[in-house]
């Protein structure tokens, strides 16, 4: 699609060579998903392609912009890992042009993942994020395998691994990271 193409340059613009073949790669993975999933193949490739747009940006620009979009001034207390998906949405629409509200969800929900309400779209990209093909943490092939069956079980095993992983590291874990894991936990008790 042409659109791709044109958003690709800017996306490349935006970020090291490294974070922009992710990018790509997300895109791709993403696409899959979307073809598994009965979700519009070429929405998913655009949102797997943007979803990192912003996580390159100094502090001051999400700092900015928190205000700039009266966002929760909550925000402020957090870190580039949760700016770059939830204020990077309205980045991307700002800058980019995306107005896609799927979309832009999808972005803002990337790195948090939601309750069992989450839009397919936004489980199909976080999922894109953690099992592209660049991707090689322990445990990466039987995630791709569960969710090869199941996007839902996708889903909650990254939650499980992550929140897991973010405690055994003594990480300051930010809220909805524990509600999403909670909803899911409850919905497959
Ligand atoms: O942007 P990516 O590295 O491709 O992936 P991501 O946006 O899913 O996650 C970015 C990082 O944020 C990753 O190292 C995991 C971490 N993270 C996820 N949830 C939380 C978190 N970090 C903190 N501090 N708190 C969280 O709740
Ligand atoms: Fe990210
Ligand atoms: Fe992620
Ligand atoms: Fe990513």
């Amino acid at each position: 699609e042409e659109e791709l193409h044109a958003v690709e340059k800017k996306v490349s613009a935006q970020l090291s060579d490294g974070r922009f073949q992710h990018c790509l790669r997300v895109s791709d993975y993403a696409r899959k998903l979307a073809q598994e999933n009965g979700v519009d193949e070429n929405q998913a490739a655009l949102a797997g392609l943007v979803h990192d747009y912003a996580k390159e940006r100094p502090a001051e620009d999400f700092l900015a912009a928190i205000d700039r979009f009266h966002l929760d001034p909550d925000l402020k207390n957090w870190s580039r890992a949760i700016w770059h998906g939830v204020v990077g949405a309205e980045m991307i629409q700002d800058e980019l042009g995306i107005d896609d509200p799927a979309i832009l969800d999808a972005v803002r929900l990337h790195t948090t993942g939601d309750g069992v309400e989450m839009p397919t779209l936004a489980k199909i990209v976080f999922m894109a994020d953690y099992l592209e093909t660049g991707r090689d943490f322990p445990g990466v092939k039987e995630a791709r395998e569960i969710t090869d069956k199941s996007l839902d079980r996708g889903v909650f095993y990254q939650l499980q691994h992550t929140l897991s992983f973010l405690a055994e590291n003594g990480n300051v874990i930010y809220p909805k990271t524990f509600t999403s894991y909670n909803d899911w936990a409850r919905h497959f008790a």
